[in-house]
């Protein structure tokens, strides 16, 4: 079977609920692609984003959709092990859905990328109230935000949170990123030179390597 043909059968698993089978698909794709990053942006992201058209033209249905994340996000902790397995250093990132956001697969992924290069992640998720973050910050102290909005109707949410965080925390870098962005631009978000979108895991994985 070549890629594309595997590519297609992990998306036939999915969303026909074949766990086994997109397992299996899973780590033949991983050891073809040769990194998680690869098998996250081209297999995974892209098998949910085929979902999400299919379903916004009513092909798949809610259940089906449903069914098509959860069996990612258990393949991600599936995954997991692989990432576990090196070692943590000092710096910490908090990853977190801005208010209102449900969408955290994503956010998973930016976490994973943090920890594959041995930052320590604390995942706070989906909706994550500004006022509540703002105090998680300050108990943690980390070295870098990442805030994630997928639905376009956060971005003002996204600002504001940007905005309570910088009353108190005026240089600490946060990264942004999601299909919000993709969609409508980051322009207005970027407050300032401490403030970065990221489009995908490459850009984050060259800036955590290259810059942070
Ligand atoms: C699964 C899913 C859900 C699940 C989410 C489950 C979960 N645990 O996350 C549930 C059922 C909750 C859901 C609900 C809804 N959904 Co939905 N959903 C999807 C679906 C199919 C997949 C989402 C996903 O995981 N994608 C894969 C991830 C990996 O991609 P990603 O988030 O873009 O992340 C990547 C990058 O953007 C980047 N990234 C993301 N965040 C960040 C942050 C930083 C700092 C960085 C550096 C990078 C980064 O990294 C990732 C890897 O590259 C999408 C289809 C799609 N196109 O994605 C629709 C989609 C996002 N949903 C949509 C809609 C409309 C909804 C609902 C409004 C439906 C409804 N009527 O209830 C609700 C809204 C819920 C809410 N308030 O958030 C629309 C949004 C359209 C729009 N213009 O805003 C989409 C696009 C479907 C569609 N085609 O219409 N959904």
């Amino acid at each position: 079977m070549n890629i594309e043909t595997q590519k297609e059968a992990f998306y036939t698993a999915i969303t026909n609920g074949k766990r086994m089978e997109a397992s299996r698909l899973a780590n033949e794709l991983l050891s073809e692609l040769g990194d998680l990053k690869a098998l996250y942006e081209e297999v995974f992201k892209s098998s949910l984003y085929r979902v999400g058209q299919e379903w916004e033209q009513g092909r798949v249905s809610v259940a089906t959709e449903h069914m098509a994340s959860m069996l990612t996000e258990v393949l991600l902790n599936d995954l997991y092990p692989l990432i576990q397995a090196m070692e943590q250093e000092g710096k910490t990132v908090v990853v977190a859905c801005v208010p209102g956001e449900q969408h955290e697969i994503g956010c998973k992924m930016v976490s994973d990328v943090f920890e594959m290069n041995q930052w320590n992640t604390l995942m706070v998720g989906a909706n994550t109230p500004a006022s509540d973050l703002l105090d998680f910050l300050q108990n943690h102290q980390p070295d870098v935000l990442a805030l994630s909005a997928a639905l376009s109707k956060n971005v003002p949410a996204m600002q504001a949170t940007i905005t309570q965080v910088r009353t108190v925390f005026s240089d600490l870098p946060i990264l942004i990123g999601g299909q919000a962005l993709s969609r409508v631009g980051a322009r207005e978000l970027l407050l300032d030179n401490r403030v970065m979108y990221l489009k995908d895991l490459v850009m984050l994985d060259d800036l955590i390597k290259n810059s942070l």
